[in-house]
């Protein structure tokens, strides 16, 4: 029988060694077994993707236990779940992570050397499930690994795309979009459930009727219906036996409407009806933070939707829950809009479907729903025109109307005459084209509203939501991101973590506040010339990867300065581009200059029809061709753009920073959860007061972090005093000669149109002001330059960083959701 794992003593295969309950011999038959019985291969005839399959099979075996036996807890009446609703989970690949948290890396390690194989082979071989795009996705993650580590019930819900975020090739400087076909070679760490499917409907009109109490009541005859597929992967805990669910949903044509169409002897009709059914899970929308309004997103949200709650109110029935007792039993929380009309969704379920009143399934639902959000940017703030919304969810617009009208009339009696303030905190917008406000759904139907730093919430009271903060200022609380250690430093930096365990014993792994007892080593010169090996071994890993990738030569000695992260103007990965040119124009002018050594990494994805980020992207890679040959130079620049950034190669990223750009323009960047990984991992960060960098700078110490730049405040007054980017240029010399170089042609073989809309988009808008920043971004570069000429200076500063982040690990900020929004405890799973 397998026992709950105990705290480990051995300090060397900290965190990666371990046992479990099976012997290496035992693991051996199984893979072998697995390559004969699952991939149908002799041990000789297998593919490299055999062998990963297998592999994959054989931990997953692993893990079904555990995941039964938590699911059946699940099932118990008396716990509380968590719901998480997000359209994206990034996951990143599953095989490594798996057995760290069991405790199984090294046994797993040594099984497949003594078969023959470099388990980093087989690493490698996994196809990444990217279903995110970015921040948002990717955070989703870190929570269900946090939620099964803490021990809490929990399930994800989401959509399984047939095809994620899109694969990037770098061509001739330009990004080049494939499609990502992760599921070409099967995915063993799903579990396709084909009895668990729903039926969601679209379109067509709405009845009123009678019910048998003879009260008034409305029926949904809708114009199609598609079918949703469940489909499980387990997501286990550190170390515990928790491994909780994630249900991904996969459209499918319904039969019975495939054989209508068939009998009738339409068969074209039921092909397409199967096509356009399918549809709805293909592919993941690549747009990070502006919406498209595009119909076939909103039918995803809807589908996806619809099938959890329906999910939900089925296992709640089966427990024989009174559902007007449901928020007793699960706790949803809406990772951003893209979910909100799970509110009406549910308000559908309860009313028309089974037969509540309005007023205790609104109660019901209001108790149910969390909402955070995760963005300021006004453009990226979900809004539907009300003829879309109504023409596919008659039933849900009506409910949207009567939930409107009996809000408008609480804002009414709170502040009588305010009309303005009515308009403003309607569901509908209706100062033009009509449209259904997302965020405001969402707020209106929540018990709890969350930004996601402390800054970003202050905002959303401030700003975006204000009306609403004033209305109900009890809703609203702060809970600042985290991500998790297990991923982004035990996985990605082995070396990292053995040294810290090494110190202080392994327990910072699910108690990373403990990184603090690594303050007292700061002076311990040969901690901190062991530290730098660690470091100086990860950047000669990267140096290889660069080299594999791009054919660029980097020198691990160099600086390693790292932006990672989406594409966006609002991001500024052009004013780390100005910084680059100025240096470079130094050189120019006395190649004599004492430039401290440094390589630039770029790595990130624009979306597909974001011209601004593509011309970046493509302004980067000419810099980099530029001054990457140049012999004045001599190699003492060197410039990356690490082509298809994404979870699996950020394990070799993150590690082998020193320095972390964190450049957005103030108040733009929600948190940020790049910024926490980097950090984790040592490295220090150039960054503005946004998002977490404020409450990252405020950890590690002012005197640990390069601060420069304009405040969210600042930002503000100069926008309405009316900012003039001209001002700036005129003023500063450098600024002037680095924007010169761009529009010469200098880096585009004399073209000097390539990158004007870059440049005049500076010059005479500047919304995200860089050139207000400019001069303070230079500066603040200077003294990071001082700072590492003093290697032991930086180390120690890397240390502290270090030691000082453990609030940032998605185990605190799960702990505080648990508390604050969903009221739920860990229910430990026991394997007897
Ligand atoms: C992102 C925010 O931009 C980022 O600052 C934050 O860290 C992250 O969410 C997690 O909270 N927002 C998105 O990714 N938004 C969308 C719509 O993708």
């Amino acid at each position: 029988m397998v026992k709950r794992f105990e705290a480990r003593q051995s300090a060397a295969d900290v965190c990666v060694g371990g046992r479990s309950d099976m012997s290496l011999e035992g693991l051996r038959r199984t893979f072998r077994e697995h390559v004969f019985y699952t991939q149908g291969r002799f041990p000789m005839g297998a593919s490299r993707n055999d062998l990963y399959m297998a592999l994959a099979y054989t931990v997953r075996d692993q893990l079904l236990h555990r995941w039964i036996r938590t699911v059946e807890q699940l099932g118990r009446e008396d716990i509380k779940i968590v719901s998480y609703l997000s359209a994206e989970f990034l996951l990143g690949p599953h095989l490594e992570n798996n057995l760290i948290n069991l405790g199984l890396y090294e046994d797993v390690r040594r099984t497949a050397e003594e078969e023959g194989l470099d388990i980093q082979v087989l690493f490698d071989q996994e196809e990444e499930p990217g279903l995110g795009n970015g921040g948002l996705g990717r955070l989703a993650a870190c929570y269900l690994d946090s939620l099964a580590t803490l021990e809490i019930p929990a399930m994800g819900y989401g959509i399984r795309y047939e095809f994620g975020i899109f694969d990037q090739e770098i061509r001739d400087g330009w990004q080049v979009e494939h499609t990502d076909q992760w599921l070409r070679l099967g995915n063993p760490w799903e579990i396709a459930r084909p009895e668990i499917t729903y039926h969601v409907n679209f379109g067509g009109r709405t009845e009123p009727y009678e019910d048998e109490q003879g009260r008034y009541r409305v029926r949904w005859i809708p114009y199609r219906t598609v079918k949703g597929v469940a489909y499980d992967t387990p997501i286990l805990g550190y170390r515990v036996n928790t491994c909780n669910l994630l249900r991904l949903w996969k459209a499918e044509a319904v039969e019975s409407f495939e054989f209508e169409a068939f009998n009738v002897g339409d068969y074209y009709g039921a092909v397409d009806q199967k096509i356009y059914s399918e549809n709805i899970t293909k592919v993941l929308y690549p747009n990070d933070e502006p919406i498209q309004g595009k119909q076939l997103r909103l039918e995803q949200q809807y589908f996806f939707v619809s099938c959890s709650l329906q999910d939900m109110v089925r296992i709640y029935k089966l427990l024989g829950g009174d559902l007007s007792r449901f928020s007793s039993h699960f706790a949803i929380q809406l990772n951003d809009t893209h979910p909100a009309i799970g509110v009406a969704e549910l308000m559908r379920l309860l009313v028309d479907e089974n037969g509540m009143d309005w007023e205790p399934a609104w109660e019901v639902t209001c108790n149910t729903f969390g909402y955070t959000n995760h963005t300021l940017l006004p453009e990226a703030l979900e809004k539907w025109p009300v003829d879309l919304f109504a023409g596919l969810f008659p039933r849900h617009m009506e409910i949207i109307y009567e939930i409107n009208r009996r809000f408008l009339d609480e804002v009414r009696n709170r502040f009588p005459g305010d009309e303005d303030r009515v308009a403003r905190m309607s569901l509908i917008d209706e100062s033009g084209e009509r449209y259904v406000r997302m965020a405001h759904l969402a707020c209106v139907g929540s018990h709890a509203v969350n930004g996601v730093a402390e800054l970003h919430t202050r905002l959303l009271k401030e700003e975006v939501l204000r009306d609403f903060y004033e209305m109900m200022p009890e809703k609203f609380n702060n809970k600042t991101n985290g991500v998790t250690p297990r991923r982004f430093v035990v996985l990605s930096n082995p070396g990292l973590s053995r040294l810290i365990t090494g110190k202080i014993g392994e327990t910072w792994v699910s108690r990373p506040e403990e990184l603090r007892r690594l303050e007292k080593f700061v002076d311990d010169p040969a901690f901190r010339e062991e530290w730098r090996r660690v470091k100086l071994e990860n950047k000669k890993n990267l140096a290889r990867l660069i080299r594999e990738r791009t054919g660029i030569e980097v020198d691990p000695s160099s600086m390693f300065d790292i932006q990672v992260k989406r594409l966006h103007e609002y991001k500024r990965q052009h004013l780390n581009v100005l910084h680059i040119i100025a240096l470079y124009n130094r050189i120019k002018q006395d190649p004599a200059y004492d430039v401290c050594p440094r390589t630039f990494i770029f790595g990130g994805k624009a979306a597909p029809g974001y011209f601004m980020a593509k011309r970046i992207i493509k302004l980067i890679n000419s810099v980099a061709d530029v001054v990457n040959h140049d012999s004045d130079v001599n190699g003492r620049l060197k410039v990356v753009f690490f082509p298809d950034f994404n979870v699996k190669n950020a394990k070799f990223i993150y590690p082998a920073a020193d320095l972390s750009e964190q450049i957005s323009t103030a108040g733009k960047e929600a948190s940020g959860t790049g910024n926490m990984k980097f950090s984790m991992n040592g490295a220090l960060t150039i960054g503005t007061l946004d998002g977490a960098n404020v409450e990252i700078r405020e950890e590690v110490g002012a005197e640990n972090f390069f601060l420069f730049g304009l405040t969210a405040e600042d930002v503000t007054s100069l926008q309405k005093n009316g900012y003039q980017p001209m001002e700036y240029y005129r003023s500063n010399p450098e600024l002037q000669a680095v924007i010169e170089r761009i529009s010469s042609g200098y880096f585009s073989n004399g073209d000097q149109e390539l990158f004007s809309p870059l440049v005049d988009s500076l010059l005479f808008h500047d919304t995200f002001m860089l050139l207000a920043d400019f001069g303070a971004y230079m500066d603040a570069q200077r003294q990071v330059e001082e700072a590492y000429r003093d290697q032991e200076r930086w180390t120690r500063m890397s240390i502290l960083n270090v030691a000082r982040m453990g609030k940032f690990s998605s185990d605190r900020a799960i702990r505080e959701y648990c508390k604050d929004i969903w009221k739920v405890e860990p229910v430990p799973v026991t394997l007897e």
